[in-house]
């Protein structure tokens, strides 16, 4: 059968297509997965944000689809039903299967859009498994983790249990199947890669608990260089290591870092999200490890300087320092400075706006970005389905906005307790600008064509809304946030 996965194409502030535009791991496991006799074409819809309703027509003409599957996020869920309707039209017989975290955290959403087949949780056995029933056929009810339409109703299966990656049942992505070119982060092309999947933390606003529950599960090393080797041969230079949590196992994570120097694959630049626990405690030997091995950029879930706001995050004891088997306080600083002293940059990921906050716990998180990250990463707590946080925040009547199209992480879609949720965005906005200005000179060093040629495109992105105006200050900073929220708005009609 012929097969189309489709990514969507809605980002958001932090991931300017200009400079990042990151390929759907999800989409070439499965592809990678199914029965050898299907024809799996991959399109991320992120390559053509401006052409999508250009793109699927064309792809929908040219490959005939039997079956066509959408990858979904939750703010991605109104472009997602546009596509649904839009491939619908087009090919009134085709099977649509939807998946995902949005699709599988909010399956009753679905079942009013017109798709035949919703798979929770990890797809890539359920996928090949419908693929055989639809091809043969036969039944979808003993497929598990699969919902599936049954006339008027809807029928949910069994769950289906988290894979142990260790019995190689999951073979590696098929990278081939992509049909769009152009990904990039700053100017190299990128591609996502695995190692581990899960986690056993249980932080309050992270979908990955409801997704899979609390659990850690790790791919060889052999296969994880393969996959390396893969994503190098189809042309990546930067590799980002998506998994949910690969330091909870610091160990392992040391002993990658030195089957990458020893596969000589170390030459290539990495990018990764850990916890500041397990850097500060342990960067003596992995923060150096790290570096050799190639890492750049760490993404480090910081969360919140304030103890307050940790706890409502239930971030506490993944940012926390031990000495001794001692608890000693936040670990973020020691983490930031094994980093630095590695010469690696920290990507600062910071939730503000939690109910507690005021306009100066706020501003604490924001000046403790200014001085010590080199790239901020700052969100807004968004109530994402059947997080615990999303319960909190409504039970308090907090949540604002229930436009999902906006729950980006960027737009504050829920007030504090003292602040309305427009004024911790407006702050949170109006320093970020500033502190992203303050990284060109790494980025020049390192990718110096992509800057010169791509650089006033960075920075007209990272200031929309200014005016010439507002430059020489006639105009106050309120307004040009109303125009930047404006394009917002008016750019997230993808479909
Ligand atoms: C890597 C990652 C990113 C990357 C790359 C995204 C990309 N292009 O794929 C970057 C950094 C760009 C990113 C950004 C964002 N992300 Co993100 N990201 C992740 C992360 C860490 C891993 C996702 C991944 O690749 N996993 C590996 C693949 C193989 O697994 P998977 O995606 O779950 O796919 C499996 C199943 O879901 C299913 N499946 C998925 N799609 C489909 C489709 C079909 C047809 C089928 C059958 C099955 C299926 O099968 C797959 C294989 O088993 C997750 C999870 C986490 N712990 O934080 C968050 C996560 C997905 N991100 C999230 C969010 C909110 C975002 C942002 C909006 C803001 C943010 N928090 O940073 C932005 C927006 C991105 C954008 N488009 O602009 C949320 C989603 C919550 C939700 N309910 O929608 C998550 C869950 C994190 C969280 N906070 O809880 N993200
Ligand atoms: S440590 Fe990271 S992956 Fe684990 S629950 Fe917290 S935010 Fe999610």
């Amino acid at each position: 059968m012929n097969v189309l996965l489709l990514s969507m194409p809605d980002s958001f502030e932090h991931m300017p297509p200009v400079a990042i535009r990151m390929p759907n791991g999800a989409l070439t496991s499965l592809a990678g997965n199914v029965d050898p006799q299907h024809r799996v074409a991959v399109a991320d819809l992120i390559l053509v944000r401006r052409q999508v309703r250009e793109t699927v027509t064309r792809l929908v003409y040219e490959l005939e689809p039997e079956v066509v599957g959408l990858s979904v996020m939750t703010f991605q869920r109104r472009t997602a039903t546009r596509i649904v309707e839009l491939v619908r039209s087009l090919r009134p017989g085709v099977k649509i299967v939807v998946g995902g975290y949005d699709p599988s955290l909010a399956p009753e959403a679905y079942e009013k859009m017109g798709v035949d087949y919703l798979v929770r949780s990890e797809g890539e056995v359920t996928f090949r498994e419908l693929l055989r029933a639809i091809e043969q056929g036969s039944g979808a009810d003993r497929i598990c983790g699969l919902s599936y339409r049954n006339g008027e109703n809807w029928v949910h299966n069994p769950d289906r249990s988290p894979h142990r990656l260790e019995d190689s049942e999951i073979r590696p992505p098929n990278r081939d199947a992509r049909v769009l070119k152009g990904y990039t982060l700053l100017g190299r092309q990128v591609d996502v890669i695995e190692t581990s999947r899960g986690c056993t933390y249980d932080c309050s606003f992270c979908s990955i608990i409801e997704m899979r529950g609390r659990n850690f599960h790790v791919y060889s090393f052999d296969r994880v260089l393969a996959d390396i080797r893969d994503a190098r041969d189809h042309g990546a230079q930067t590799i980002f290591l998506v998994d949910d949590n690969i330091t909870l196992n610091v160990r392992r994570f040391e002993a990658l870092c030195e089957a990458i120097i020893a596969a000589g694959l170390h030459k290539l630049d990495y990018f990764v999200q850990a916890m500041t626990s397990a850097i500060a405690n342990h960067g003596e030997t992995l923060a150096p490890l790290m570096r050799r091995a190639g890492f750049r950029y760490v993404f480090l879930g910081i969360e919140n300087i304030l103890e307050g706001d940790l706890e409502f995050l239930r971030a506490s004891a993944k940012n926390t320092e031990r000495t001794n088997g001692q608890n000693t306080g936040n670990a973020t600083l020691k983490a930031i400075d094994y980093l630095h002293r590695n010469q690696m940059y920290v990507v600062g990921g910071l939730i503000v706006g939690s109910p507690g906050d005021t306009r100066e716990s706020i501003e604490a998180n924001l000046e403790f970005a200014r001085r010590y990250v080199d790239w901020p990463y700052i969100q807004h707590p968004t109530p994402y389905p059947r997080t615990p946080m999303t319960k909190e925040f409504r039970d308090k009547g907090l949540i604002m906005n229930e436009q999902l199209e906006e729950y980006d992480g960027t737009t504050a879609v829920v007030s504090t307790e003292h602040l309305p949720a427009e004024e911790a965005e407006f702050m949170r906005w109006k320093a970020e600008r500033w502190m992203k200005v303050h990284h060109i000179p790494a980025a020049l060093r390192h990718d110096p064509r992509f800057v010169l040629f791509q650089g006033w495109r960075m920075l007209a992105h990272t200031f929309r809304g200014s005016s010439i105006r507002s430059a020489l200050g006639l105009e106050s900073e309120k307004k040009v946030f109303e125009r930047y929220q404006a394009i917002r708005r008016a750019e997230r009609d993808y479909v």
